[in-house]
């Protein structure tokens, strides 16, 4: 029988994986017995249904008249610091430096010591925002005045030390799948909506930001199309979705690709690929690409950021240098005309899911996170 721990979860609510990862993560640590409250400005959108060891705080921001900006910050760390005294929690586990690490920090100095603070970081929040001076002091503080810090790729972990030059041992969890939720066969009538028997889907999910290089995505997938006639499937919304929307018409595409917007169901949607596209300037992860492997789905992707940890090239996925379009779509190419390559590639992508990133193993590495933090007190 675990220890139950009172835990409070921080994330971006609605903003790609890091919420996600944080989400599910609450929901399994929830099924394992512990108290999870999470406190964010709006309901998680992976949360779904009632479960009874699962609390939701939402912060509130005040718009009083003097304020050009509604300190959205403060009101969060009061509101963790509320949070955790009336519910006595043990931990914030807070997933990304800014604001959520530096909020946690300053609910500690309300609360006291005895509460401990857990932070990972999910990628921008270092590669981006650590290189920003307006913030850098502020992040290398809120790492260093956690109890833990992990972070989602080796990769990741060796930016942090470059970036920040900490000394702040951070420990490497990677993210999780549930293997579980990709076992449905695939839905027929639903891939009829979009493709012939006779044709592939290849699919893209992001949040559309230019770091996801969109316009890459539709170039390999023109180069694709040329040799193997297939659709290409959008899902996500964000800034670069416009443009996109404008290239697939100056190539005469307009019929061969779908928008879905933003879809709940990842797996479903998975369901209906042949194969996942991710040729991304950076990613610390790619947890689309593991998404994408849990259901038998190769990866065409970077080999840039984290990405090389999750997708293996030449076993279930290929990966080329960031812009390298004609190479990407040469592999998709490959792996879209050999049927039984392709079998072994989706294949091996499923064993690698469940062996290294079963969510039941990685949340058991948080646990031990959690237990080590409480009880060092
Ligand atoms: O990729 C995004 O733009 C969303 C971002 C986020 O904050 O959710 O994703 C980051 O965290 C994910 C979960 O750990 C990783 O899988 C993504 O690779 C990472 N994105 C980047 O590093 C660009």
């Amino acid at each position: 029988m675990v220890k139950r721990l009172k835990i409070g979860i921080s994330c971006y609510p609605t903003l790609g994986g890091s919420g996600v990862v944080a989400t599910e993560l609450g929901k399994m640590l929830a099924e394992r017995g512990h108290e999870v409250h999470f406190i964010t400005d709006r309901m998680p959108f992976r949360l779904g249904q009632f479960h009874s060891n699962i609390f939701y705080h939402e912060v509130e921001v005040s718009d009083y008249y003097v304020f050009r900006y509604p300190p959205y910050d403060l009101a969060l760390a009061n509101k963790l610091a509320q949070v955790a005294k009336q519910e006595k929690l043990d931990i914030l586990h807070v997933h990304y430096a800014v604001p959520h690490a530096i909020c946690a920090y300053l609910a500690k100095q309300m609360v006291g010591d005895h509460l401990k603070v857990v932070t990972t970081l999910h990628g921008t929040d270092i590669t981006i925002l650590g290189h920003d001076p307006s913030l850098r002091d502020l992040i290398r503080l809120a790492i260093h005045q956690s109890d833990a810090v992990t972070a989602v790729s080796q990769d990741l972990i060796a930016e942090t030390y470059e970036v920040l030059g900490n000394e702040k041992p951070i420990e490497l969890v990677y993210n999780f799948v549930d293997p579980q939720d990709y076992i449905a066969p695939v839905n027929p009538q639903l891939r009829a909506q979009f493709a012939k028997p006779n044709e592939k889907i290849v699919l893209h999910m992001s949040n559309f930001r230019p770091v996801k290089r969109i316009s890459d995505v539709i170039d390999i997938f023109a180069g694709i199309h040329k040799e193997v006639p297939s659709h290409l499937v959008f899902v996500g919304e964000g800034p670069e979705l416009a443009k996109a929307v404008h290239q697939v018409k100056e190539l005469d595409l307009t019929s061969r690709v779908h928008y879905l917007g933003k879809q709940n169901n990842v797996a479903e949607v998975i369901g209906l690929a042949d194969l996942l596209l991710l040729p991304s300037e950076k990613e610390s992860f790619g947890l689309v690409a593991l998404e994408a492997m849990a259901g038998g789905v190769p990866t065409i992707g970077s080999n840039t950021g984290g990405i090389p940890e999750v997708v293996n090239h030449g076993v279930n996925g290929y990966l080329a240098p960031v812009g390298h379009i004609e190479e990407m779509a040469a592999y998709a190419v490959r792996l879209l005309s050999d049927s039984a390559l392709y079998h072994d590639f989706s294949l091996a992508g499923i064993q690698r899911a469940r062996a290294q990133f079963s969510a039941a193993a990685i949340v058991e590495q948080y646990e031990r996170i959690y237990y080590k933090v409480t009880e060092a007190s």
